[in-house]
């Protein structure tokens, strides 16, 4: 029934938008094409609410993050529309206006769902947790006239269609990651990001911060890391690196918009960066030259060496220091200049470390082959659907993210015309990206072992925002509705229609998404 629902609705939104001049398109949205699907949405025909020169959005009193949640609505709307909207602390809900409320929601909302209602004279976003209230108004951004995303004022007016939703996420775990190593990113690229990961309901970004072509995160008790280390990039660009002011700001701005952050120190290869910056990391005391290529799996710590876990110590400790988020990603793919025995030892080393920084690693699936404690969390990244040492991991307890390369690599290829990007891992267009089960994919690994998804961007060929966005939309929305979305209401013809309806949107919002002939987009986005 839901899925007939989503199917008129998309399909009626795809005729309208082609069939009416560009000022009445705007003002139709339909109800039921918000991506990821909500778990439930009920439209109510006939009814829409209209946002006027005289609303006042509503947030729950006391709270200071569904303020900032309101505040952010607000700023949405005000430039597009011209209007005051006023910011204002009131529970219970106005008889009219858009409230976001901490009262009142569905315990099976749980901590990052929500419910909203649209009626003629009122918005109201229920949750338990503000999280909640931030994913409904994303969902509510959806529901706007796409004009509503114009920085200048445009025509009205503002209906927002009628009815209600009832959503909550199927896992917990909707990551996206950006390699800010292989090229690096300004504060600026990342939090623009952000913004656009959110609109999606991710709340995890993985900032993969170093690799072998570039350290990217100040460290002061190792100086040289960023200041040497962080100086080039793939193809002998500058390269950069975050201040901790920087980092800092990145997480915050990130926090204010649910996302928490997930810094990944990759070891022990992937090291090379950090090998030219300290000759005495290296076994043999010759720091190597810096590196700007592409290859892998040539560079690693040296395990034997006491000054290694000195070094690891001392850097995670003021990476922990400043990541409030429960995770240190510490990478541990393609270690291949490290033997099985040393990989071994250096992960029980390195998970001892973290844990004694108060934070719970994640590693890529690789870290199966060593012994995990319990929290350890594994990230799948390999192409195939059986791995057996992370089957014997989760047989243990472990859990896992789940980003198969030939399904989520969002570096990869659309098909053999794309220019930017790689394909070790196959082309993926967005049947491709939409067309698995991430409970239901990796033999062993059951849907309540599988913490969620992550959506990586490597950035060998990445250089630009532009060149992100072209290669994050529409993918990534794919990815996002995976995590989210049940799996009931899984369909790629009404995936289709949905992703379809949110073009309009990113043209308006400037964002350079790929128009994949999968997709009907509509006529002028
Ligand atoms: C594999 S998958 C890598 C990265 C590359 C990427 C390019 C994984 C954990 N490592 O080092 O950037 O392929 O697609």
């Amino acid at each position: 029934m839901f899925r007939a629902l989503i199917l008129s609705f998309a399909i009626g939104v795809a005729l309208s938008v082609s069939a009416v001049p560009p000022a009445a398109a705007a003002t139709v949205v339909s109800f039921t094409s918000v991506v990821p699907a909500p778990v439930s949405a009920t439209a109510t025909a006939g009814v829409t609410y209209s946002i006027t020169s005289g609303t006042t959005i509503y947030s729950e009193p006391g709270s200071t993050p569904a303020a900032q949640t309101a505040g952010q609505l607000a700023a949405l709307l005000r430039p597009s529309t011209g209007f005051p909207l006023p910011v204002v602390s009131s529970n219970p809900a106005p008889a009219d206006g858009i409230a976001l409320l901490l009262s009142g929601a569905p315990a099976s909302v749980g901590t990052q769902g929500y419910q909203l209602d649209v009626t003629a004279t009122s918005i109201v976003v229920r949750a338990n947790q503000p999280a909640g209230l931030f994913a409904g108004v994303q969902t509510l951004h959806q529901l706007l006239p796409v004009t509503a995303d114009a920085t200048t004022v445009q025509a009205g007016p503002w209906p927002v269609p009628g009815g209600h939703i009832v959503d909550y996420p199927r896992f917990t775990h909707r990551g996206a990651m950006l390699d800010v190593a292989r090229h690096f990113f300004t504060v600026t690229q990342v939090e623009r990001y952000i913004d656009e990961i959110s609109l999606y309901k991710i709340d995890y970004l993985h900032l993969h911060l170093s690799d072998d072509q570039g350290w990217r995160i100040a460290v002061n008790s190792w100086p040289n890391l960023a200041a040497y280390g962080g100086s080039t990039e793939v193809g002998g660009g500058a390269g950069g690196y975050y201040t901790q002011a920087d980092y800092s700001a990145i997480v915050s701005y990130a926090a204010a918009r649910f996302v928490t952050v997930i810094p990944e120190i990759d070891m022990p290869g992937h090291t090379n960066a950090a090998l030219a910056s300290y000759a005495q990391l290296n076994c043999n005391g010759v720091a190597p030259p810096l590196y700007t290529g592409t290859n892998v799996g040539f560079s690693s710590l040296c395990v034997p060496l006491a000054l290694t876990y000195t070094f690891i110590d001392q850097v995670i400790g003021e990476l922990a220091a400043l990541t409030p988020g429960p995770y240190i990603h510490i990478g541990g793919d393609e270690a291949s200049s490290t033997n099985a025995t040393d990989y071994a030892t250096f992960v029980d080393h390195v998970q001892q470390i973290v844990a004694a920084h108060g934070k719970t690693v994640i590693g890529w699936h690789n870290i199966a082959g060593a012994t995990l404690l319990p929290s350890t969390v594994a990230q799948f990244w390999d192409t195939t659907t059986s791995n057996a040492p992370l089957a014997a991991a989760v047989a243990n307890g472990t859990k896992v993210i789940m980003s198969p390369a030939n399904k989520t690599y969002l570096d990869m290829k659309y098909n053999h015309k794309t220019t930017l990007g790689q394909n070790w891992a196959g082309y993926i267009d967005v049947s491709t990206a939409y067309g698995w089960n991430p409970g239901a994919y990796l033999t062993g690994v059951g849907e309540s072992s599988v913490l969620g998804v992550e959506a990586p961007l490597w950035t060998e060929t990445i250089v630009t925002t532009p060149n992100i966005e072209y290669m994050a939309f529409p993918r990534l929305p794919a990815i996002a509705e995976l995590g989210w979305s049940p799996w009931s209401t899984h369909s790629l013809t009404a995936f289709n229609l949905r992703l379809g309806a949110q073009g309009p949107r990113w043209k308006v919002m400037g964002i350079n998404y790929y128009h994949s002939t999968q997709i009907t987009w509509p006529t002028g986005s």
